[in-house]
């Protein structure tokens, strides 16, 4: 088998036949924490985004790894914990719309692999309600600064079960899924192929379903209609056994 930039000829020859739908990826997450570096380690491109800061969200795509990859580099989150400004909201929302009308196929929260507060939860908390809670179905995280890690001789675990309950939290909100990036070595090495199979297999879990914004307020819609329809019928005077016996089942479940 003939190797190619470091992936192997049948994944490419194969990728070139069938062309995959391109897998889009939002990246979030709070200020300086390696979005934009993340960004360009997935694409393979190491000047893609620009990693001086403080630029608004943009769209690149790129052929890597096998795939063809559409990545969106969020501008950064602010740190206020109780309430998101307006204009990062929208800013958020601009964002989410650049992965187009279907939505992304994964979220990657970017979080360094430093000391993660309370505050800082509390800020990131806030900031993922904006998308709804169905969001962290769809999110991995990708901790940054692995080359950190690597010289204080601490493996990512070690750094979890360390890290207090605001860590734990988010691993939880995570359902533990995430990827350690050194983003100053991973050009050099086969981070990007690790990463993207682990998005595939998290892809393939949430049933190849993209996060649609959309889709998820026309479910939540649906389901306090349903809800309200349920309360009007049970509060009708139904004036039977059978409906008695529904309505103790469901004022017992609410
Ligand atoms: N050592 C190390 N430095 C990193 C890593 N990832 C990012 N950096 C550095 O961290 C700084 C911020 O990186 P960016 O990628 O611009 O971070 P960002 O989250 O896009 O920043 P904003 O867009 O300002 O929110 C840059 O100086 C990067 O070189 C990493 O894995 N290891
Ligand atoms: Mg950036």
């Amino acid at each position: 088998m003939i190797d190619v930039g470091g992936y192997d000829s049948r994944h490419l020859i194969n990728a070139l036949i069938n062309p995959p739908q391109s897998l889009k990826i939002l990246l979030v997450g709070p200020k300086r924490t390696g979005k934009s570096s993340t960004g360009n380690t997935l694409l393979g491109k190491p000047q893609v985004f620009d990693t001086r800061g403080g630029g608004a969200s943009t769209a690149a795509s790129a052929f890597t790894a096998g795939r063809h990859v559409t990545v969106v580099d969020s501008q950064g989150w602010g740190s206020s914990e109780e309430f998101v400004p307006k204009l990062e909201k929208i800013e958020q929302l601009r964002a989410l719309s650049l992965c187009g009308i279907e939505g992304p196929h994964i979220v990657l929260l970017v979080i360094p692999l430093l000391d993660f507060t309370e505050q800082e939860r509390k800020a990131v908390e806030r900031r993922m309600e904006v998308y709804g809670s169905a969001v962290w179905r769809h999110t991995m995280v990708a901790f940054t600064f692995g080359d950190c890690l690597k010289r204080r001789a601490c493996s990512v675990q070690e750094h979890i079960a360390s890290g207090g309950p605001a860590l734990q939290w988010l691993m939880e909100k995570c359902r533990y899924r995430y990827h350690v990036l050194d983003n100053k070595t991973a050009l050099e090495n086969k981070q990007v192929g690790e990463m993207l199979s682990k998005i595939e297999d998290m892809l393939d879990e949430n049933g190849g379903w993209p996060f649609s914004l959309h889709m998820y307020q026309r479910m939540e819609e649906e389901w306090i209609r349903r809800e309200q329809e349920l309360r009007a019928w049970l509060k009708a005077d139904v004036g039977n056994e059978r409906g008695n016996l529904i309505k103790g089942t469901f004022l017992e479940l609410t």
